[in-house]
């Protein structure tokens, strides 16, 4: 009876176990994989095989030696210490879009570039001193989800929506880094006013994104007749609007923004006034290393307070300046947790000097698609750190101290 009961808890731990890595979750240490194999091991050594079933043991066995042989123990080794997996590694695996102009998009040098593909780079050069270190994994929206739970990426930057749900399935989402909504663009000669006019339209969309979601909703809450097409990337989606299989396009605004610039007469299509959502864009970590997240959150502290404070990718400061939040920021005086998160003391210098600050970045990739910032939600809170310099918008960090 002893022995029953003692090979049913260790069944339960290792079956516990199982489930835990089968729903990608991110609670298991090595240390706890290392003890449940120990102590079936022991188990099976112990046993004389007629107490329990050996088929059992033997199925829970074989899938734990599965998940080792597909990489699951490398990928929990790197629990709470990606950081460290990521400079031994030499560079940072981030998933990207590679279809959307301006946010990320594979130019015609075979370059990764765009205003969220320069986050990871700015991570790159924090991390690595190098803003070039980066493994770029393109990723359309219905992949985001496995790409997130796999462990394989250390960060996620495309066009991403910020929701409770994917906090809690995906991982965990770092400062937002663009305000946006979802809107329709639709062609101009249909001579719609405004989004309730769409009754009766076909709509395109792309599968597994909120949009998809927000549109049901809409559709709902108007009670409208709108037929909805759905594709499996940016590409298709936009050549079914393009081919007129669709009246409308519905994404984030500045998607339709970037996805109307690329169009061979961007002016015979319009993006109609207003939103249906909220959709904030920003960077997503995987769950289960706080070290991790808390480097990339100060990454982007860095961006924006270095706008805040005037600082550009040329004014970069090496010696004391004086001002005692610019000396802490570039590690000249003082602290904001550098050692605490793994980072060199001067790891903003080499940030902002390889990618720029916030606005600089936003300047490269955004502004010459048309979004504009000034008056936009995208602006700084404020100009510096002060409750006399506003500049309206809802860009702001966690202070760097
Ligand atoms: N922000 C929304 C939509 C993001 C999204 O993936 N949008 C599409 C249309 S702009 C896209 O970028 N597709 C590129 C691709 O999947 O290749 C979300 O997070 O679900």
């Amino acid at each position: 009876m002893r022995r029953i009961g003692k090979y049913a808890v260790v069944l339960g731990a290792a079956l516990a176990l199982l489930a835990a890595l089968a729903c990608g979750s991110s609670g298991v240490s090595q240390e706890e994989f290392d003890a449940v194999q120990k102590e079936l091991d022991d188990t099976k050594a112990a046993m004389s095989g007629d107490m329990v079933s050996r088929d059992d043991f033997e199925s829970v066995q074989n899938e734990l030696d599965d998940l080792k042989a597909a990489g699951a123990g490398e990928t929990m080794m790197m629990e709470g210490n990606r950081l460290e997996a990521v400079k031994q590694r030499g560079k940072v695996v981030c998933a990207s879009n590679n279809s959307l102009a301006g946010f990320g998009f594979v130019d015609e040098s075979g370059n990764t570039v765009g205003f969220d593909v320069d986050l990871c780079r700015a991570v790159a050069a924090a991390v690595l001193g190098n803003a070039d270190a980066v493994e770029f994994r393109p990723t359309v929206a219905a992949e985001r989800g496995p790409a997130m739970q796999s462990g394989d990426v250390d960060i996620m930057s495309r066009n991403t929506t910020w929701t409770t749900s994917r906090d809690a399935q995906w991982g965990n989402f770092a400062q937002t880094m663009f305000y946006d909504g979802q809107g329709f663009m639709v062609r101009k000669s249909l001579g719609l006013s405004g989004m309730l006019d769409l009754e009766d339209a076909a709509v395109c969309v792309q599968q597994g994104t909120t949009t998809e979601l927000n549109l049901q909703d809409f559709i709902n809450q108007n009670n409208l007749n709108i037929s909805v097409a759905t594709f499996p990337d940016n590409v298709s989606a936009n050549e079914a609007y393009i081919g007129e299989q669709c009246d409308a396009l519905t994404t984030d605004r500045s998607g339709l923004v970037s996805t109307r610039a690329g169009l061979a007469n961007p002016d015979d299509h319009v993006i109609l006034a207003g939103t249906i959502s909220e959709e904030p864009l920003g960077p997503v970590v995987p769950h289960g290393d706080e070290q991790w997240y808390d480097v990339v959150k100060a990454v982007m502290a860095m961006l924006i307070y270095s706008e805040a404070y005037g600082i550009t990718s040329s004014s970069v400061p090496t010696s004391v300046t004086g001002d005692t939040a610019v000396d802490r920021m570039f590690g000249l005086e003082g602290s904001f947790g550098q050692e605490s998160m793994g980072l060199g003391q001067t790891v903003a210098q080499d940030v902002i000097r390889a990618v720029g600050n916030f606005g600089e970045i936003y300047d490269r990739h955004l502004t010459p698609l048309g979004l504009q910032r000034e008056g936009s939600r995208n602006a700084l809170w404020a100009a510096a750190p002060c409750n006399d310099c506003p500049k309206g918008g809802q860009v702001y960090a966690a202070p760097l101290r």
